[in-house]
C-alpha cells in the first residue's frame, strides 16, 4: 500500500489532473466526504486528507509515503526526513513583503528602522530580513495577515500573493518578493528505499504528467 498525503482546496484541486494522468482516481471527493482516508481506482494507492501545514509531518514520520506540499510549508517545516524530487508547478504564488499604501518601506529599511512584521512564515521571514540586515520584530499569526497593518498590529506582513486582489482590497502593496512558491512532491526517505518498486512508477508518472503540462 502507498499512502499519499494531500490537503483539501487548491492543492487537491490542482493535483487531481496530475493524479488522473498517473492513472489514479480518488473514489470520493474530500470536499464533500468527511472521510480522511480515501481509496483510489488503484487498489494499492490511498489518499489521506491533512491540513496543508501538516503534510510534511505525516511524510517525515512515514505515516504517508508521499505528499504534496507548498514550498512555503516545506521551508517552515525544514525538510527533515524528506526527499523533494519534483516541482509539480501547481498552486503557484509568490511570498511577498507587503505594507499599507503610503508606507515608505525602502526608506524605513535605509534608515535602519525596527519593523514589526506579522506572518505565519516565521522561519522564512527571519531568514529573509536577517540576510538583508533589516531589524524586525516578528509577530506570529495563523491567518488573515492582511488585517494586521490595518489595525496597528504590524508595519508590514509576509504573506503569499497570487492574484494580488486580497492586498488591493485591503489597501496594501507588495514591496518585495521573497521567493516564488509552488507545490512539491515529497517522499519519505526510508519509504523510497523500502518500497521503491511501488513508489518509483508513481514518481515517474508524476514526472511525465508535469512534463506534458509544459
Ligand atoms: O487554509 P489552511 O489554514 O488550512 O491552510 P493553508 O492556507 O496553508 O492551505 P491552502 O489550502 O489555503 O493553501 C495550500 C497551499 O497553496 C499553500 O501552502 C501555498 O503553497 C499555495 N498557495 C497558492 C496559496 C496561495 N496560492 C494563496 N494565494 N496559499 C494561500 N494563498 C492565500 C494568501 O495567503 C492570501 O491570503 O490567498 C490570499 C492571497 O490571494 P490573492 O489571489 O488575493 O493574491
Ligand atoms: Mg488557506
Amino acid at each position: 500500500m502507498i499512502t499519499l498525503a494531500l490537503s483539501k482546496g487548491r492543492i487537491f484541486d490542482e493535483t487531481l489532473p496530475l493524479l488522473e494522468q498517473a492513472g489514479v482516481r480518488p473514489l470520493e471527493n474530500p470536499e464533500t466526504s468527511r472521510k480522511l482516508i480515501i481509496g483510489t481506482s488503484r487498489a494499492e494507492v490511498r489518499l489521506i486528507i491533512v491540513r496543508a501545514s501538516d503534510t510534511p509531518t505525516y511524510v517525515q514520520y512515514g505515516a504517508a509515503d508521499l505528499g504534496i506540499a507548498g514550498k512555503d510549508v516545506l521551508l517552515e517545516h525544514g525538510g527533515a526526513g524528506l526527499y523533494q524530487p519534483l516541482d509539480l508547478r501547481i498552486a503557484a504564488c509568490r511570498m511577498m513583503v507587503a505594507v499599507p499604501q503610503g508606507f515608505d518601506y525602502a526608506r524605513a529599511v535605509r534608515q535602519g528602522a525596527r519593523l514589526r512584521v506579522a506572518t505565519k512564515y516565521l522561519q522564512t521571514a527571519r531568514e529573509h530580513f536577517g540576510a538583508k540586515g533589516v531589524h524586525v520584530d516578528l509577530i506570529k499569526l495563523y491567518g488573515s495577515m492582511e488585517l494586521a497593518p490595518l489595525v496597528g498590529l504590524a508595519d508590514a506582513i509576509v504573506d503569499l500573493v497570487s492574484t494580488g486582489s486580497t492586498l488591493r482590497a485591503n489597501n496594501l502593496v507588495a514591496v518585495e518578493e521573497i521567493l516564488p512558491v509552488s507545490a512539491r512532491l515529497i517522499v519519505n526517505q526510508a519509504a523510497l528505499k523500502l518500497k521503491r518498486g511501488a513508489i518509483q512508477p508513481l514518481l515517474d508518472a508524476f514526472v511525465r504528467a508535469v512534463d506534458e503540462n509544459g
